[in-house]
């Protein structure tokens, strides 16, 4: 008997490997070098470069499962030198295949985000975009470089991780996602927009996929001294803030629900005489209102780039802390734009510079085309989240392209099936925040695609000291959290989503 049971195991068995991690290493595939396929014992992963300076080493690690490592050079150009990695858990694949993003100007592997997929169970790849270094400087007479960092590196990364896959496990992946914020969320819609086959689902997070409002802050608080705003001040203007328009979502929970319908006017703010801590001085008062305005067009009048939202001001170091403009930006327009490593930031015209960002060959990185026809003809879903405090990428920016993609394909009801956006109050850049900021979006995805259950709303919660202190539903756009009237308002079961 028990021979003819292991005999029927054996039979009904799939092959868990179709071949060892090691074989790998003689794989061919076009336009790649394979540099490393060795197994990583559980929890010995060592992150390579400044990740273990920072002590991001192996404790960070020691939790992983035992996987397959395999490091690649790419090379699509002749100036590419993409550097890949393709981590396959060798127990307990799901059978998905989850490619993760980058941050910035990336020039690094997304380690960290690799080991949430390998834990998981997830087969994950990521790439280091095709340079190695945070900076944008790599950009400058590097056209190739910037394709790869642009569009093609996640492409073509994306592409062979099918591959990989297919060769270790012997079956293509059941599904394919996309996990990314910022740069990560740019390279989602990137894909989503001009590589609809590559993902069968998208997460694409606060997404940077075109701006010049860093330096429209840069030019309203930096460029004249009087304008600045210390620091110090943010904590008081946020305050006041709050005191103007917490209350207009229904609930008094120091979060402001919809940052659209807050109309606050920091003249309120000003110091009756000179100057002091809790109050601003005229020229301060012209800056925080230029920051809480679309960027605009000085020939046209016309609105060129969204602003940034009254709830965001903790998070103003980010862009008004000076002395230069957030060095993101600051090297987007000086290697990219302008081509020029001493270009000065406050020579920027919002009008002809404008243009010449827009010219196609400095345009590359821009993920903003509204078609997303073929990616929702295979039932593609995009999931994109962005936080009302986000000061890195203006939130209203998500709100256009969200907004330009449903008038573009017909219409909410033709599209909400496909694409969905989840707003957070008082969530800052990519998490983090004094709003709900931890929620399950690999989750949400999933059931999504696997089981065609769209997201009719995500619990997200906020933590202090370790524990959790409040949940709330994020809601499909344009839907918010509106409070049924009784119970906690930090129990998310006591609010539903509705139309404001
Ligand atoms: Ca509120």
């Amino acid at each position: 008997m028990r021979s003819t049971f292991s005999l029927v195991a054996v039979l009904i068995a799939p092959p868990m490997f179709a071949a060892t991690c090691e074989s790998l290493a003689s794989s061919t595939l076009p336009d790649t070098t394979i540099t490393m396929a060795q197994v990583i014992a559980a929890g010995q992963f060592v992150q390579p470069g400044a990740g273990q300076a920072k002590g991001k080493g192996a404790t960070a690690y020691k939790d992983l499962p035992e996987f397959c490592r395999i490091a690649v050079t790419l090379k699509p150009s002749s100036d590419s030198d993409i550097k890949v990695e393709f981590w396959l858990p060798t127990s307990n694949w799901n059978r998905k295949l989850q490619a993760v993003g980058n941050g910035g100007w990336a020039g690094v592997i997304s380690y960290p985000a690799m080991a949430d997929a390998v834990r998981g169970g997830y087969a994950t790849v990521s790439t280091d975009t095709g340079h190695v270094g945070g900076s944008g400087s790599f950009a400058l007479d590097h056209p190739e470089k910037l394709i790869d960092f642009s569009w093609r590196s996640e492409h073509e990364m994306t592409v062979k991780a099918k591959e990989i896959v297919k060769a270790f496990y012997g079956s293509a992946p059941r599904f394919t996602y996309w996990n990314g914020c910022s740069t990560g969320g740019r390279q989602g819609l990137k894909e989503a927009q001009k590589f609809p086959d590559d993902f069968d689902g998208i997460i694409a997070g606060a997404p940077a996929n075109r701006t010049a409002m860093a330096l429209w802050v840069a030019h309203a608080v930096l460029k004249d001294p009087a304008s600045n705003i210390p620091a110090s001040k943010y904590p008081m203007i946020h305050q006041a803030v709050l005191a103007a328009c917490d209350a207009l979502d229904g609930v008094k929970d120091g979060l402001i629900g919809d940052p659209t319908k807050c109309h606050f006017d920091p003249k309120a703010l000003l110091c009756s005489a000179g100057d002091g801590p809790s109050c601003l001085t005229a020229p301060q008062v012209e800056a925080v209102r230029k920051i809480y305005s679309p960027a605009v067009n000085p020939r046209t009048g016309q609105e060129m780039f969204p602003n940034l939202v009254p709830g965001t001001e903790l998070g103003w170091g980010v862009l008004a802390a000076g002395p230069d403009p957030s060095a993101n930006i600051y090297d987007h327009y000086k290697y990219v734009v302008f081509k020029d490593p001493s270009w000065d930031w406050k020579t920027f015209d919002f009008d002809s510079g404008v243009a010449r960002g827009e010219r196609p060959e400095n345009a590359v990185m821009n993920a903003t085309d509204p078609n997303l026809k073929p990616f929702f003809s295979h039932n593609g879903k995009l999931l994109i989240y962005h936080g009302w405090a986000d000061t890195n990428v203006a939130t209203l920016n998500t709100v256009k392209y969200y907004k330009t993609v449903v008038d573009t394909m017909g219409g909410e009801a033709k599209t909400s099936n496909n694409i969905r956006l989840f707003l957070e109050p008082g969530m800052g850049h990519c998490g983090g925040g004094e709003g709900p900021n931890v929620f399950d979006k690999v989750g949400s995805l999933e059931q999504w695609v696997e089981q065609n259950k769209a997201p009719e709303k995500i619990v997200a919660s906020h933590s202090a000291n370790g524990a959790v202190d409040r949940t709330r539903p994020l809601c499909p756009y344009p839907q918010v959290a509106k409070y049924n009237g009784s119970g906690s308002i930090d129990d998310a079961a006591n609010f539903s989503c509705r139309l404001p």
